[in-house]
């Protein structure tokens, strides 16, 4: 059984990917809710598994792991259910690249710009640039999808890991999904995949 940890109201991209990749696998699974962060000290029971105090984290009752960092966690499940991670090295080094592009680039980005929007000193020159940056992301992510149902030809955790940002990147960073046909399609094909409709009925 592997616990899955989140907090309430959870629509945190962050934690929709593994709320997907569960579904997605199959393997069973547990939530246990954590309160909102105290100041600025997490639950305890969130710290013990995720020293920065930040949601997505899982505990494998199987093997005892624990690990906190969606990267981290898609690559654990994909390894342990041997789904959506390609064995041939080169095939899973192009998975990787692309998760690796969104743990690094898009999450963070996405999450910086959240952050200004809800602060009081939003400061539009500071926006503008995760703005800009983001639809960067959106034109590299388009290219790579020219031609390509997924990411990586089949599916993997490179979809699952951008998908829950690219969901919501309109309404967010004003970018509008027109420019960018391809990740418009993706976006789509990504939606109609029955493990998000699953995961979208859960309410994670
Ligand atoms: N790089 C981390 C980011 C995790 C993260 O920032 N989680 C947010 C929710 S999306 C969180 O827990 N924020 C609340 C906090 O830091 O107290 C990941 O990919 O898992």
């Amino acid at each position: 059984m592997v616990i899955i940890f989140y907090r309430i109201p959870s629509d945190s991209p962050n934690v929709r990917k593994v709320a997907i990749m569960l579904a997605e696998t199959g393997l069973p699974c547990t939530v246990q809710t954590v309160p909102k962060r105290d100041g600025e000290r997490a639950a305890d029971e969130l710290l013990r598994v995720s020293p920065n105090g930040t949601v997505p984290a899982i505990v494998d009752q199987e093997t005892g792991a624990t690990l906190f960092e969606s990267g981290a966690i898609l690559y654990y499940l994909a390894t342990k259910s041997g789904k959506l991670l390609p064995a041939d090295l080169a095939a899973r080094g192009e998975v990787m690249k692309w998760l690796m592009f969104e743990v690094a680039n898009m999450g963070p980005a996405m999450s910086e710009l959240y952050h200004y929007l809800l602060s009081d000193t939003a400061d539009e020159a500071v926006m503008g640039r995760y703005r800009r940056k983001l639809a960067q992301f959106c034109a590299i992510l388009d290219r790579q999808l020219a031609g390509r149902e997924y990411l990586c030809g089949e599916c993997s955790i490179a979809d699952i890991a951008i998908f829950p940002w690219s969901a919501i990147i309109e309404f967010m960073a004003e970018i509008s999904l027109d420019d960018y046909p391809n990740l418009k399609v993706w976006v789509d094909v990504m939606n109609r995949r029955r493990a998000i409709c699953g995961e979208a009925r859960q309410g994670v």
